[in-house]
């Protein structure tokens, strides 16, 4: 029997990659090469190419388990199990009201699931109490995006663009070891002429390959941002006819530019004058310049005005809305774009819609079928839904995520999470949150199921089903259709993710993310399409590089949209906004006791919280555990060699783990990667001090002290 090979993607990050899978015999599967996906062509890295060891029954959960009275969490069949959870949440609605209940979703659902989540929340169980990992994760670039185009799409132009740009400014990512085969585009880059600029606290992987590293201090990209921009006014860079014909508000923005002089700046900073000059020189000299940002200026408490600054010098100097030119944020779960469109966040509706827009609310309740004013309002963020478990919220639906070791100031999440009333969780594994749930639910995983996922580009993708899940398994629109009917509502929960998309593509329809023109049947012809794609194909938007039809043939349908902006940006007047920032510090600065700063992180072979891929011997063999990577002159003056216990201490707790001693880091600052619970948790350390527009928790600064540790 010749075993059918599978197309379909990888189930970690928001590349996306392309990966073809093969059942084999004994029911395992294997991944190889899928050369036809343009953004890997075929590479995947080690976390893709290990993605089916999770598969394993004896790395997954496989029955659902329940709280027994001894306090074990012991199998239990789907009835008992799902009973009791509609037992829980109902309780807590009964007794509380429907907003004690709370949701927490992640970006790696699916579109189909995300969606349906969101709609969960509101129409069963009525709550405003839902909001998800995204939050944790672009939620800045998301913010400051909308503020200044009007739309929030990672990036608005595809990654095959980047090689052919002549410089581009890499704010805060890792890519080199977060999206391993997205390098390419950057040397590609390089080895057409243009410049790669990298802006890390590190010299990392990805800055070694920079023509120009800057390392400025942790939390200080707004004032760095703000000092290109005040030296491009100076010398007489700034695209004076660009500013008029496609801008808004640059005098504002110009006069708070001002006051950042270049030698201030570097006082911030650290990054020199002459630096900051070369920097705008590589920048302003080609015709067409990107800025890219990561986590890095994202996740801070004022992530939302330091993207603003970004976007601000790509608008002063013409770069946005062109060719090959423009501001884009590297999301980073597998549908982290997806995963912010259709609903899971506590503000938002599907289509990219505003929960609190009445015409939003009614569009949205038609395709539900109920009531507008029935649908609750704007909900807290994450970390405030996370804040108030066990208070205000008694008990919590989590579904795809594992703050215990994800979320900032996880020690007191953790108390958090443990003092609810009831928790229930859905998992492929028993994640270190799941460990503390009264029911968890054991869910079908990427090779086992059909769903579509939104990647960095904005390209809607179609994940396929390749092999059966083990018996005994449901998916995650199976346990949310059970519930809804054990909670009343027998219908509007459909299982099949193709019916769940035909009714999100109406839900999507005329919204900013608009799905309607998208079907299954498109996706796998195409091999992905870039939203916004509406159903009705009008006359096709001029300047909007629409890529060729397969035939030739004029399209009858929209070709969806692969670059953003071109004619015009997404606000009311189709002008993009610029917006006034000044330079604030970190919510915590050091200080005399808490004298260093400390930043986080990842590595290459774990992805996140660890949950999967702690469980994949290659990749726990090349990242066995935490560290914290200080330079030599922190660990002379701390009396540290290398591999010795360090214990990190911050206001919020004490983290320990070995020291890595490299010069490739500021002698002020220390990084400690999140992937592991326990002892060397570095979410222990972390300032949950929000972004206050964006609510993003200041994961990449907070202060701190070092101790050596007798062993
Ligand atoms: N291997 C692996 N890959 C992943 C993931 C994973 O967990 N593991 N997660 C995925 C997800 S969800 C995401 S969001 C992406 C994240 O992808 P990245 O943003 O690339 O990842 P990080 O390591 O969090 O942060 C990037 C860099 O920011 C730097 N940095 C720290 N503080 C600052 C600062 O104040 N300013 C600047 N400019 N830089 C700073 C760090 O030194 C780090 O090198 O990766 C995705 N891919
Ligand atoms: N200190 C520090 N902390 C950080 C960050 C940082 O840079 N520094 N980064 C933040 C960022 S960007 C992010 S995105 C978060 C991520 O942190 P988490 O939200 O904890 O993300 P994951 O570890 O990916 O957790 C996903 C969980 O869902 C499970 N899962 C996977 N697929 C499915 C599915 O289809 N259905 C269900 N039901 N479950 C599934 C996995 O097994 C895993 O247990 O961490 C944040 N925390
Ligand atoms: S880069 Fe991301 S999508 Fe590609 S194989 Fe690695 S984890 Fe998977
Ligand atoms: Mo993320």
């Amino acid at each position: 029997m010749q075993s059918t090979v599978t197309p379909t993607h990888c189930p970690y990050c928001a590349l996306q990659c392309g990966m073809n899978l093969t059942p084999a015999p004994d029911g395992t599967v294997e991944v190889s090469e899928r050369t036809d996906f343009p953004v890997n062509r075929g590479a995947l890295c080690g976390k893709g190419r290990t993605a089916a060891a999770v598969l394993a029954p004896g790395v997954r959960l496989t029955s659902p388990l329940v709280r027994d009275e001894g306090g074990a969490l012991v199998p239990a069949s789907w009835d008992e199990a799902l009973d009791r959870i509609a037992a829980g949440l109902g309780r807590t609605r009964a007794e509380h009201g429907p907003d004690a209940v709370g949701v927490f979703g992640g970006g790696g659902l699916t579109n189909e699931k995300a969606y349906t989540l969101g709609k969960f929340a509101r129409v069963v169980l009525g709550t405003s109490q839902i909001d998800y990992n995204g939050r944790f994760c672009m939620s800045s670039a998301a913010a400051a995006g909308i503020k200044a185009f009007g739309l929030d799409r990672g990036l608005p132009f595809p990654l095959e663009d980047i090689p052919k740009s002549g410089c581009v400014i890499l704010v805060g990512s890792n890519l080199a070891e977060t999206m391993p085969p997205s390098l390419r585009f950057f040397t590609e880059l390089k080895e057409n002429g243009g410049t790669l600029i990298v802006i890390d606290p590190r010299r990392t992987k990805t800055a070694e390959q920079a023509d120009l590293h800057l390392a400025p201090r942790p939390g200080t990209d707004l004032a760095l941002a703000l000092g290109l921009l005040h030296l491009v006014i100076a010398e007489g860079r700034v695209d004076e006819e660009y500013v008029r014909e496609r801008t808004a508000g640059w005098e504002d923005a110009r006069a708070a530019a001002m006051a950042h002089w270049p030698e201030y700046v570097e006082r911030i900073t650290g990054v020199s004058v002459p630096q900051l000059r070369e920097t705008v020189r590589l920048f302003c000299e080609p015709e067409s310049a990107m800025v890219l940002t990561a986590r890095g200026p994202e996740q801070q408490s004022k992530g939302t005005d330091t993207v603003g600054a970004w976007i601000n010098l790509c608008l002063a100097t013409g770069r946005a809305g062109r060719p090959l030119s423009g501001y884009g944020c590297l999301t980073g779960q597998g549908n982290g774009q997806g995963g912010r469109e259709h609903g899971q966040k506590a503000d938002q509706l599907p289509g990219y819609r505003k929960l609190d827009d009445p015409a939003a609310r009614a569009h949205v309740a038609g395709v539900w079928g109920v009531d507008p004013d029935s649908l609750p309002g704007p909900g807290r963020s994450a970390y405030e839904l996370l804040d108030a478990l066990g208070t205000d919220i008694r008990s919590l639906l989590l579904m795809a995520s594992n703050p215990v070791v994800s979320a900032p100031r996880a020690a007191h999440i953790e108390e958090r999470i443990r003092s609810l009333d009831f928790l229930a969780v859905c998992d492929v594994v028993l994640s270190e949150t799941a460990v503390l749930a009264d029911v968890v639910l054991p869910v079908t995983q990427w090779a086992e199921e059909t769903g579509t996922t939104t990647n960095l580009e904005g390209r809607v993708l179609l994940r396929r089903r390749a092999i059966s899940p083990p018996e005994g398994i449901r998916s995650d629109l199976e346990v949310l259709h059970e519930l809804a009917a054990r909670l009343g509502v027998e219908k509007g929960f459909p299982t099949d993710p193709e019916e769940v998309f035909e009714e999100l593509r109406r839900a999507s329809a005329g919204g900013a993310a608009d799905y309607s023109g998208i079907t299954y049947r498109r996706l796998a012809e195409e091999n992905g399409v870039f939203w916004p794609c509406p159903a009705e194909a009008e006359v096709e938007t001029p300047g909007e590089d629409a890529g060729a039809r397969p035939g030739g043939e004029a399209p009858a349908v929209h070709p969806g949209t692969p670059r953003l902006f071109l004619d015009r940006f997404a606000t009311p007047d189709g002008r993009a906004r610029f917006v006034p920032v000044s330079h604030r510090a970190t919510a915590e600065e050091p200080d005399e006791e808490y004298p260093v700063l400390l930043t986080t992180g990842r590595v290459v072979a774990q992805y996140q919280s660890g949950a999967q891929t702690r469980r994949v011997a290659e990749l726990n063999s090349a990242a066995p555990g935490p560290f914290v990577e200080l330079h030599p002159r922190l660990a002379a003056r701390l009396g540290a060699a290398e591999g010795d216990p360090v214990a990190v201490v911050s206001r919020r707790g004490r983290a320990v783990a070995p020291a890595r001693i490299t010069n490739a880091i500021r002698p002020d600052t220390v990084f400690m990667p999140f992937h592991w619970p326990g002892e060397g948790r570095a979410n222990t350390l972390t300032n949950p001090a929000l972004d206050p527009t964006s609510r993003m928790p200041e994961f990449k600064a907070c202060a701190v002290r070092l101790e050596t540790v007798e062993r």
